[in-house]
């Protein structure tokens, strides 16, 4: 295999830099990784087309019907990469106290020369892309650079709608302002002499690992999603989490939207979310019936960058350009905003493909196609779904679509100063015990809800389904060091500010004892963003209980919704009995990082024992 052809007749093989260090490095790399050729990425459209194009041709992307999902691809995974895999995710700090016992930890020294030995030769019979990227609209001061070395084009063009990517970041690079994240990336299946590529190439062995001090990425043998695409969850949450607590501000795993009421005011709110469980459809709520005048704009999905400048007030900035959403579940009626956001130019992967050479996945229509594709490939109807359960698009399929395409993007998504953050949300999927929505008393009691937050297990990490787990601020994968520093520095950014944003709390899967959920959730969840909205800028009431404030039935806006007030007593109850359960739960987690945990976690938990 031979890199692709140009049409403007640029010579791909030849630097785009004469930056010694980039030059000196991608040698070296190459040197290690041995692959046939090297293309230096400038992110042209004609590049981004020509990717595509050799995709096809080789079978690993098809490309969709041009009259229903025009600029569309549908690529299958290999059936066992479909997923992030956190018990091969590596932080590789010196030493491993500054891991942490939440991280998986190998000496750096022992890590180095395995890696050394599993990229040696890695990328035989393939390209090596050169793919400079920046998280962060390109010259924002809260932005960061990395550049990928990968032997995937699918990481290539997902990573061209992810982030900002090819000469204008090379422009960055060479005002050597900036500090390079170097990222090395192999699916591990380097080609024999002649031997023909599989359609998804990966390797069982999986490594994704990370050099907090250096601030390296090195991953190996997965194509998929937070595994590949180096910018989202490796770069820009694990490592620029470390950058983050070095230098003051905070990389979260928090979605970004503005609430703008009928008279213009607008309010930005920040949330976290474990993986799979509705940021992204929060991110882009469309207000209910009864909310006439009001508009949720969407800033970012999945990661928000968050800094307080020069008066104090904390300012947040998505760091990707794309959202690279879960595709299940997804429809005109659950989130319109992603649906058109995806409707064009788009990459599906592991959804079904209809005959009409469209793409489909559970909860997209509620009539299903009469027959497609699975998304490994089989024949499936809902007659063999009945049968066998089969799905037709796996669990954690996903779009990768492009921001900027989606009808509610925030006119200030990219401002290189960021958006004013006036409250934050925590939350998680949980059946039983967590109301709606309860308001922290303060930052501290704040930080102590998002450090105690759990959550149902979803399909986007490999690993058990259904079952809580405690995942502090959505970050339990995602945190790049000792998880008790990492309270610490929540607790110290206190100090930081001029004023902290409000801190909530709410569950929008509560089940009652039917198991059903109570809270109709989506366009409703407005409901509660109003009150999260009032409450930031003091004027709304609620009611004070032992684990914060919490609205009371005339609190909350039910125009358009007729709710019971019993109902809605039932969904924000709070049980002595459960919380005093969900406390010892919490001891769980402390007594894994006392060493390194904030006294206020301590006090806060000993206040709140007392408070039940
Ligand atoms: O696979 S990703 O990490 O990019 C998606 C997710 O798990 O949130
Ligand atoms: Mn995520």
């Amino acid at each position: 295999m031979s890199t692709v052809k140009l049409k403007s007749g640029r010579d791909a093989t030849q630097p785009l830099t004469a930056n010694e260090h980039l030059l000196k490095w991608v040698e070296k790399m190459a040197e290690l990784t041995t692959p046939d050729d090297i293309h230096w990425i400038d992110g042209s459209q004609e590049e981004y087309q020509a990717l595509c194009d050799m995709m096809v041709d080789s079978g690993t992307f098809i490309k969709l019907n041009e009259e229903l999902w025009p600029g569309c691809y549908y690529a299958r995974s290999d059936a066992s990469d479909v997923a992030r895999v956190e018990d091969r995710t590596y932080i590789c700090s010196l030493s491993k106290d500054n891991a942490g016992p939440t991280n998986n930890w190998v000496n750096p020294f022992e890590m180095r020369k395995k890696l050394k030995d599993l990229f040696r030769g890695s990328m035989k019979g393939r390209t090596m892309y050169v793919l400079p990227f920046s998280m962060g609209p390109i010259g924002s001061p809260m932005s960061q650079i990395g550049v990928q070395l990968t032997d995937s084009a699918y990481a290539v063009v997902n990573m061209r709608i992810m982030a900002r990517i090819g000469t204008a970041v090379i422009q960055e690079i060479e005002k050597d302002a900036k500090r390079v994240v170097p990222c090395l990336h192999s699916v591990g299946a380097p080609l024999a002499a002649r031997q023909k590529d599989v359609l998804w190439p990966c390797n069982e062995d999986k490594y994704i690992v990370h050099f907090p001090e250096t601030r390296e990425i090195w991953s190996y043998g997965s194509g998929y999603g937070g595994n590949a695409l180096l910018g989202k969850k490796c770069f820009a949450l694990r490592i620029a989490s470390n950058i983050a607590r070095d230098e003051g501000w905070m990389a979260e795993h928090m979605l970004i939207l503005g609430v703008e009421d009928p008279k213009g005011e607008k309010t930005y709110v920040a949330a976290a979310f474990p993986s799979a469980c509705g940021k992204t459809n929060f991110s882009m709520l469309v207000p209910p019936a009864g909310f006439e005048g009001w508009k949720v704009w969407t800033v970012g999905d999945d990661i928000a960058w968050i800094k307080p400048d020069e008066t104090g007030q904390l300012r947040a900035i998505n760091p990707e350009a794309g959202f690279f959403g879960v595709a299940p579940g997804t429809s005109n009626h659950t989130n319109p905003n992603a649906m058109a956001a995806l409707a064009k130019n788009t990459i599906f992967t592991n959804v079904a493909l209809t005959p009409e050479g469209g793409v489909w996945w559970e909860g997209m229509t509620d009539q299903p196609p009469a027959e497609c594709l699975d998304w490994k490939g089989n024949k499936w109807t809902p007659a063999i779904a009945k049968e066998t359960g089969a799905k037709a698009a796996h669990p954690n399929s996903r779009f990768t679509a492009p921001a900027s395409q989606c009808p509610t993007i925030d006119p200030a998504w990219e401002d290189p100063a960021g958006v004013p953050i006036s409250a934050m949300l925590f939350g998680g999927r949980r059946a039983t015990t967590m109301p709606l929505v309860y308001q922290a008393f303060n930052w501290t009691a704040g930080v102590y809800a998002g450090a105690t937050m759990g959550s149902e297990m979803t399909a986007a990490a490999a690993g058990t389904i259904g079952q809580v787990r405690s995942d502090p601020m959505a970050m339990l994968p995602f945190c790049g060091y000792h998880m008790g520093d990492y309270f610490r520095h929540w607790i110290k950014m206190q100090r930081l500010v001029s004023s902290t944003p409000r801190v909530f709390h709410v569950n929008w899967f509560r089940k009652d004892a039917d198991g059903k959920f109570m809270w109709p959730g989506f366009g409703e969840n407005m409901r509660v963003l109003k009150w999260v909205v009032d409450r930031s800028r003091g004027r709304a009431l609620g009611q004070e209980t032992p684990i914060g404030w919490m609205p009371r039935y005339e609190d909350i806006e039910w125009n358009g919704l007729s709710y019971p007030k019993e109902k809605f007593n039932q969904l924000q109850h709070f049980d002595r009995a459960e919380w005093k359960k969900e406390v010892m739960n919490h001891e769980e987690l402390f007594i894994k990082l006392h060493d390194h945990l904030p006294p206020e976690m301590v006090y806060e938990r000993e206040l709140l024992i007392c408070r039940l």
